[in-house]
C-alpha cells in the first residue's frame, strides 16, 4: 500500500511544497509538486524530484562513526571508521571536547555551521546554542563564503543585519538583477518559488528585467536586457548609477533618511565616462540604466552571490540598497520590501547599534561580523602555533573542504586537529577527518520549518511539515543530536531537555515583561503550562509553537483566538498558508542609533576609499575565474544522487571562443588551470557565453579523495574551484571569501584521453 504525504522541499531557498508518495516501509518512491502549496503551486525542478533518491541513498550513515587513529588506520582512509553506539559517540565527544576546553581554553573549540544547517529546524534553534555553550570566539559559518556582505551592509543601513529586503517579484515594472542566476540556483535571499515563472510574469506584465553578469546565462537569456561586466567590479557599475541620479537630478528618496550629502560626496568621482573602462559597461549604457530605473513606476535592484562573493561584497550590497532607496523604492509595492516572518515577535528590537569588530581573529586579525570569523581564515587559526589555536572542531551540516578558499589547504589543516566532531550524514571530504561522525535521519524522518529563510520570501508564508516517515526509536533527531552537543559544550551534565527549558523559560519570561508584547503582564509559568498543554510532548515543536503564538500572527497565546498556533498551521494548512503580499514596514524594522535609514555608514565610505584608487589603476589583462551554479547540483553534496550526476551537469572549464583560440584549446581538450594557491586539470568548453579574459568553473566538485563514501560521487568526481581560489583574499568589512575575479593562467594540455577514471568522470555529465 502505497501513501501521499506532503512537505517543503529541504534543498534550496525556494521552499517548494512536495507531494510525496511513500511505501510501507517509509520509502518515498515518487516526488511531484505540491499542487496545493499556496506559494509554489505545483513548481518543483529536478532536485526536489529526486529527494525520493537522496532521501534514501544507500550511502547514508545509519548510524555514528568513530574514527581509530594509529595502527595503520591513516587519515583518510574510509576503513578507519567504525561504527559505534549513540551513547559510545557522544560519550567520545564530551571526554575530547571536555579535554580540549580543559588544556587549551574555550577558544580552542572551533564550531562550522555549514549551509543545510539553515535549512533544518534543528540549525537555527540549537547551532547558535551550540556555539554559545562553549563560548568560543571561533565561530564559522557557510556565510562568510557567501551572503555576510549584506547582513554587514543592513546592519549598518537599517540597524538589524537580518532586516534584507527582498525584490518584490511579482508587483515590479522593472528589475535590476546583478550576479544572481536564479534559473540554475532557484533564487536566494529571496524565496520564490518558480522564480524562473515570477522573472516571466514581469516582462508578460510589460516589465523590465535587465541582467549585469560576466556571463550570459539563462537567467539573461530570459531577461529584456542583459549587460556583460568584468568580474569584480559591480561596485563601481553601482557608484556611477548612484552617481547618475544625483548628476541627472533624478534621485527621489523620502525625506528622513540620514547620510544623502556624504552620499553623494562618496560618488562624486564615479561618473559613468569614468567606469566604463574598469567594468566594461559603456557610459551611454550606464546613464541610460539609471533613468529607467528612476522612471519605473515600481523597480527594485536585487544583488545576490556573484555582488557579494567578491572583494568589494559589503560596498556592492549597499549601493544596491542605495538605488533602493534613492528611487523611492524602498519599502514600497512593487520595490525592495520586507517579508514579515510569522516566528519573529514583532515586538522585539535590537537594542545596541549594529557594529562589526567586537573581537578579531587572532592570526590575520579580521574582524568579526554577525558573531563569526571568515572561513577564510579558519586553516590559518587551526595551523598557527600560539595561545588561542584551534585544537578541536565541530562541523554541522558543512563540507569546508570542497566550499572554503583553497580548500586544500583546510583539508590538510583538519588532518593535524586533536579532535573533530561532525554532524553530517555522509563521509565526505571534510567528515573524513572527524573523529566521530553523528549523522542526523534523513529529511522523511525530520521535520521541516524554515526558520531562517521565511524572513526572506517575496510573500508573507508559512508552512510546517511534520516527518512524513517515522524515526526508529534508537536514532536521535537532528535537534536531539545538536542539543546533546550544546549540553557537552556548556559542560554541564544535564539532559537536553534542559537546554530547550532554559530557552522556553527565558524568552517567555522576557515576552511576558515586552511592551507591547501580545502577552505583557502575564505570568510566565502558565504560558509554559498553556505550550505544554498544546498536545505536543517534542520540545523542538513546543518551541516553534511559541514563536508562532508570540509572532505577528499568533494567537498571543489566548490574546487572538483566531490567531496561529503550530497546531492549526500543521493541522488546517497541511499545505502552507499565504499571509498576502508584502506589506510597508519599515517603521517596524528600522533600528538604527539615528532611527533613519543610514545611507552612508562611515566604514562604507571610508571603503570607498579602495573603490577610487581601483579608478586609477589600470585595467588587468590576464584572465579571471568565476564560479557557476548548476541546476542539477547544490553546492557539494548532491553529487551523490545517480538522477543528478547526469546530463548537463559537468564540471567543466568554460572560456571564451577568442581564448580558447589564442590559447590552442579546442573543445575537448584538458587544460591545467592555476592560481597562487594550486591547480587543477579540467576539459574545456569554450563557449561566448563567458566574457573574453573570463573563465568559470562549478563549485563543489572533487570527490576523488580516499576515506569518502559516496560512491556515486567518487565516480563522477570532478575538481574542486577551491583548488584554486585564495584564502588571502577577503572583503575586508565582512570578512567574506573572494571566489570571483580569481587571477589564474590556463595552459593546454592537448587531447583529453579516452581512458583515465578522473577524465571520464569529469566528462561524466
Ligand atoms: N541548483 C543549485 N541551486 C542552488 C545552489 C546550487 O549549488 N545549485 N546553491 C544554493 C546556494 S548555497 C546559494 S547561496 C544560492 C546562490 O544563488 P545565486 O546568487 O543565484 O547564485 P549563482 O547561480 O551562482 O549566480 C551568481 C551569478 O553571479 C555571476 N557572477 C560571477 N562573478 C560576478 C561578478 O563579479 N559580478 C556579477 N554581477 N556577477 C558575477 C555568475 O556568473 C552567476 O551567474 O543558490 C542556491 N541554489
Ligand atoms: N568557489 C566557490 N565556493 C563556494 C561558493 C561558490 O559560489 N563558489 N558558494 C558558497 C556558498 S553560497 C555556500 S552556501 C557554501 C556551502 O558550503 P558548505 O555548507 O560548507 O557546503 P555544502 O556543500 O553545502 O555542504 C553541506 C554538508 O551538509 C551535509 N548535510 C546535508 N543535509 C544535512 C542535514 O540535514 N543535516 C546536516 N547536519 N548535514 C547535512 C552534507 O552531507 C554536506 O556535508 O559554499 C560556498 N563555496
Ligand atoms: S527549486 Fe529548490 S525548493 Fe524547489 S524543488 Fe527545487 S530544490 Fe526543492
Ligand atoms: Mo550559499
Amino acid at each position: 500500500m502505497s501513501r501521499t504525504a506532503h512537505r517543503t522541499c529541504p534543498l534550496c531557498e525556494a521552499l517548494c511544497g512536495l507531494e510525496l508518495t511513500l511505501d510501507d516501509a517509509g520509502t518515498i518512491t515518487a516526488v511531484r509538486g505540491d499542487r496545493h502549496d499556496p506559494f509554489s503551486k505545483g513548481f518543483i525542478c529536478p532536485k526536489g524530484a529526486t529527494l525520493g533518491s537522496l532521501d534514501g541513498d544507500p550511502d547514508r550513515l545509519p548510524g555514528p562513526l568513530r574514527r581509530t587513529r594509529g595502527d595503520g588506520a591513516a587519515d583518510g582512509d574510509d576503513a578507519a571508521h567504525v561504527p559505534v553506539t549513540w551513547e559510545e559517540a557522544f560519550a567520545t565527544v564530551r571526554a575530547e571536547i571536555g579535554r580540549v576546553v580543559e588544556r587549551y581554553g574555550k577558544d580552542a573549540v572551533a564550531v562550522y555551521l555549514g549551509n543545510p544547517s539553515a535549512h533544518t529546524v534543528a540549525g537555527p534553534l540549537y547551532g547558535g546554542a551550540v556555539i554559545k555553550a562553549l563560548g568560543t570566539r571561533n565561530a564559522y559559518s557557510a556565510s562568510t563564503a557567501d551572503q555576510m556582505p549584506k547582513h554587514v551592509s543592513c546592519g549598518h543601513m537599517f540597524g538589524d543585519p537580518l532586516a534584507i529586503p527582498v525584490p518584490d517579484l511579482d508587483r515590479t515594472d522593472h528589475l535590476l538583477m546583478l550576479g544572481a542566476n536564479p534559473l540554475e540556483s532557484n533564487g536566494s535571499l529571496c524565496s520564490a518559488p518558480d522564480f524562473p515563472g515570477r522573472l516571466k510574469a514581469i516582462r508578460a506584465r510589460g516589465g523590465k528585467v535587465v541582467v549585469v553578469d560576466p556571463r550570459r546565462t539563462r537567467t539573461a537569456e530570459l531577461a529584456d536586457e542583459h549587460l556583460f561586466l568584468r568580474p569584480g567590479t559591480d561596485a563601481y557599475l553601482l557608484a556611477a548609477l548612484v552617481h547618475t541620479l544625483f548628476a541627472e537630478d533624478l534621485a527621489t528618496p523620502p525625506a528622513d533618511v540620514a547620510g544623502l550629502d556624504d552620499l553623494r560626496a562618496v560618488v562624486r568621482d564615479f561618473a559613468p565616462e569614468r567606469v566604463a573602462a574598469v567594468t566594461g559597461v559603456p557610459a551611454p549604457v550606464i546613464r541610460r540604466t539609471a533613468r529607467e530605473l528612476a522612471a519605473a513606476p515600481a523597480a527594485a535592484v536585487y544583488g545576490r552571490i556573484g555582488t557579494c562573493t567578491q572583494a568589494f561584497g559589503t560596498l556592492n550590497s549597499w549601493l544596491v540598497d542605495v538605488l533602493n532607496v534613492l528611487t523611492g523604492n524602498l519599502d514600497r509595492p512593487g520595490g525592495a520590501m520586507f517579508a514579515r516572518p510569522a516566528h519573529q515577535p514583532a515586538y522585539r528590537r535590537r537594542r545596541t547599534p549594529y557594529r562589526t569588530g567586537r573581537w578579531y581573529s587572532r592570526v590575520r586579525g579580521l574582524p568579526e561580523a554577525n558573531g563569526e570569523l571568515p572561513v577564510a581564515t579558519l586553516a590559518d587559526e587551526i595551523e598557527t602555533p600560539g595561545e588561542g589555536q584551534i585544537r578541536a572542531l565541530i562541523t554541522i551540516g558543512g563540507n569546508p573542504v570542497l566550499s572554503a578558499p583553497n580548500g586544500a589547504r583546510l583539508d590538510a589543516a583538519l588532518a593535524g586537529l586533536e579532535f573533530m566532531v561532525s554532524v553530517d550524514p555522509y563521509l565526505n571530504e571534510t567528515t573524513r577527518h572527524a573523529d566521530v561522525v553523528l549523522p542526523p535521519p534523513p529529511p522523511s524522518q525530520a521535520p521541516h520549518y524554515d526558520l531562517a529563510l521565511l524572513g526572506f520570501t517575496v510573500r508573507d508564508y508559512v508552512r510546517y511539515s511534520p516527518p512524513v516517515a517515522p524515526r526508529p526509536a534508537d536514532r536521535p533527531s537532528e535537534a536531539e543530536i545538536l542539543g546533546r552537543l550544546a549540553v557537552i559544550a556548556s559542560g554541564l551534565d544535564a539532559g537536553p531537555a534542559a537546554l530547550d527549558e532554559m530557552i522556553i523559560g527565558d524568552t517567555l519570561a522576557k515576552a511576558a515583561a515586552a511592551a507591547g508584547s501580545p502577552v505583557e503582564g502575564r505570568d510566565p509559568a502558565e504560558l509554559r503550562e498553556a505550550l505544554a498543554a498544546a498536545g505536543s510532548a517534542d520540545l523542538t515543536e513546543q518551541r516553534l509553537d511559541m514563536m508562532l503564538r508570540l509572532g505577528p500572527y499568533g494567537d498571543g497565546f489566548g490574546a487572538d483566538p483566531a490567531g496561529l498556533t503550530l497546531a492549526r498551521l500543521r493541522d488546517e494548512h497541511p499545505h502552507g498558508l499565504d499571509l498576502g503580499p508584502l506589506r510597508p514596514r519599515l517603521a517596524e524594522v528600522l533600528c538604527t542609533a539615528s532611527g533613519r535609514v543610514e545611507l552612508c555608514p562611515p566604514p562604507f565610505a571610508a571603503d570607498a576609499g579602495r573603490l577610487r584608487a581601483g579608478l586609477a589603476a589600470p585595467v588587468p589583462d590576464g584572465l579571471v575565474l568565476i564560479g557557476r551554479r548548476q541546476l542539477r547540483s547544490n553546492n557539494s553534496w548532491l553529487h551523490n544522487v545517480p538522477e543528478l550526476v547526469r546530463g548537463s551537469n559537468r564540471c567543466t572549464l568554460q572560456l571564451h571562443p577568442a581564448d580558447a583560440d589564442r590559447l590552442g584549446v579546442a573543445a575537448g581538450d584538458r587544460v591545467r588551470l592555476s592560481s597562487r594557491t594550486g591547480s587543477v586539470e579540467a576539459v574545456a568548453e569554450p563557449t561566448d557565453t563567458v566574457m573574453p579574459g573570463v573563465v568559470s568553473l562549478p563549485h563543489g566538485w572533487g570527490h576523488d579523495r580516499p576515506g569518502t563514501r559516496t560512491r556515486v560521487a567518487a565516480a563522477a568526481a570532478g575538481v574542486s574551484a577551491n583548488a584554486v581560489t585564495d584564502e588571502q583574499e577577503v572583503d575586508p568589512l565582512s570578512g567574506n571569501a573572494v571566489f570571483n575575479g580569481v587571477p589564474v593562467t590556463v595552459e593546454p594540455l592537448g587531447a583529453a584521453a579516452p581512458a583515465p577514471v578522473r577524465a571520464a568522470a569529469e566528462s561524466t555529465g
